[in-house]
């Protein structure tokens, strides 16, 4: 099967390194070659690759922006175009790497002692371990602030009670990064390792989106972990929320693929359909119009998705920006599978082509993370220097 020959208008690839464009190739073709042949089936039966954990490891993509551990110290923008191609793939399997990378492995990098850095860094990154990251709750989802979750101190231990809702890879995972109040109400982040008695995981079943991907709900019943699982190196709701800043990112990229997806299948589909006077569809305007528009935003999300990833590396990416990043990128991703899948007409809502598996996984990725509308208030509070939240 030829590789993806990428989409590209306004020749962004000028814009990108060698190295840039090497990292996105390799990504391309284990899309190519191991995530299209099998992501149907999953879809269908509802269960995430398993078969693809150890040569995404193998190929650095997880904590593939980080240092050290085996790590593969991409540059920010290396790191968002390999996470372009896994959700070009399918956005479980970006989503997989988005968890294990931006909220596993970030916060023990950056918040976690020499300990925790040395027992679960080089696993993580080879994909022998697997992580999740439990901010949600049932009754607190973009208010992440207001958890119910606690955490109390007792001699040398924490003893957590709490639950979470909605994580991705909880029932799989050997290690959750859970954040919860201690009684000085601040939020801290602990490290509970799979079978710690008191910790319940149970996946979410009857999803119609991100249905190759696994979410689960975790229960914390006087579960008993030691001081030393607790992150040192962060306190309150930054904590989390500087994890968020990695993961929005690389969905920001994502969704590009998605979107990228999409766009090809359109167009090649209406170059061969042919209605009214034996003329393919793409002869037609409003045809051509939903075509134009979806290249058009497209492009515009390569260049914002670029621009952040610059300002990350310099180390000058606001927050907001992100939010800009993600907000932008994700509604254009969700409009371009609707555009796409008008076009296929009924062609459009089989499994015999992507579009709709995209469409339906756009829905969980609209909403993670921080909803359209959220990221809208941050961006808001940024400019106007009110928050809206309140
Ligand atoms: P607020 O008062 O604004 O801030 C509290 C403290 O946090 C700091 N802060 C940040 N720090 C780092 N990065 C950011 N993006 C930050 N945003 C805020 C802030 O400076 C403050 O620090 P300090 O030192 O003064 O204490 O907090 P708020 O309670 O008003 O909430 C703000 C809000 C609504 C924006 C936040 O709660 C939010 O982002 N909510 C959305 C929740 C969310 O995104 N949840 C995602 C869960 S994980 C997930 O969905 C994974 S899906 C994975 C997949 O499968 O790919
Ligand atoms: P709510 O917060 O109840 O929001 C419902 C609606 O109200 C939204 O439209 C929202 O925009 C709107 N709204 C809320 N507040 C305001 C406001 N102030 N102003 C205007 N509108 C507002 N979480 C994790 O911690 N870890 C994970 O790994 C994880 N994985 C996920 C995987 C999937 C497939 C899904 C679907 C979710 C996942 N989540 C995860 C949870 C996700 O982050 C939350 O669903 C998200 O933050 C929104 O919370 P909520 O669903 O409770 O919606």
């Amino acid at each position: 099967m030829p590789s993806f020959p990428g989409v590209d208008f306004l020749d962004f690839d000028s814009l990108l390194s060698d190295e840039e464009k090497l990292s996105r190739q390799t990504a391309r073709q284990f899309v190519d070659e191991q995530v299209l042949p099998v992501i149907v089936r999953h879809e269908r039966e509802g269960t995430f690759p398993m078969e693809l954990v150890a040569q995404m490891g193998e190929l650095g993509f997880f904590g593939a922006s980080l240092s050290g551990y085996g790590c593969a110290g991409m540059s920010n923008v290396e790191y968002g175009l390999v996470m372009q191609e896994l959700e070009r793939g399918d956005s479980g399997v970006r989503s997989f790497a988005s968890v294990q990378s931006g909220l596993v492995m970030y916060p023990i990098h950056a918040f976690g002692s020499d300990a925790q850095k040395e027992k679960w860094l080089p696993a993580l990154q080879q994909g022998k371990a697997i992580g999740c990251f439990g901010l949600t709750e049932p009754q607190f989802g973009s208010n992440a602030g207001g958890m119910l979750a606690r955490a109390v101190k007792k001699g040398g231990s924490y003893v957590l009670n709490g639950e979470k809702m909605w994580i991705t890879n909880g029932s799989i995972a050997d290690v959750a990064v859970v954040w919860a109040k201690c009684e000085d109400d601040k939020i801290r982040g602990f490290l509970i390792e799979k079978g710690t008695p008191g910790f319940k995981a149970w996946t979410v079943h009857g999803k119609h989106s991100l249905r190759a991907s696994v979410t689960a709900g975790l229960a914390m019943t006087d579960c008993t972990i030691p001081a030393e699982n607790v992150l040192p190196g962060v306190e309150g709701l930054k904590g989390p929320l500087s994890c968020l800043n990695q993961a929005r990112y690389g969905i920001g990229w994502g969704a590009i693929g998605a979107a990228m997806a999409c766009y090809d299948t359109a167009l090649s589909y209406a170059k061969q359909r042919k209605q009214f006077a034996d003329r393919p569809i793409a002869s037609h305007q409003l045809v051509q119009e939903k075509l134009v528009w979806m290249i058009t935003e497209i492009t515009k999300a390569q260049f914002l998705a670029l621009q952040v990833g610059r300002l990350k590396d310099l180390g000058r990416a606001h927050p907001s920006h992100i939010s800009m990043l993600k907000m932008n990128n994700v509604w254009m991703a969700r409009e371009t599978a609707r555009m796409a899948r008008e076009i296929l007409g009924a062609n459009g809502i089989v499994e015999d082509y992507c579009i709709m598996r995209h469409m339906n996984n756009l829905e969980s990725v609209f909403t993670y993370e921080g909803t359209h509308d959220i990221h809208k208030l941050i961006i808001g509070e940024r400019i106007t220097g009110i928050s809206a939240f309140v």
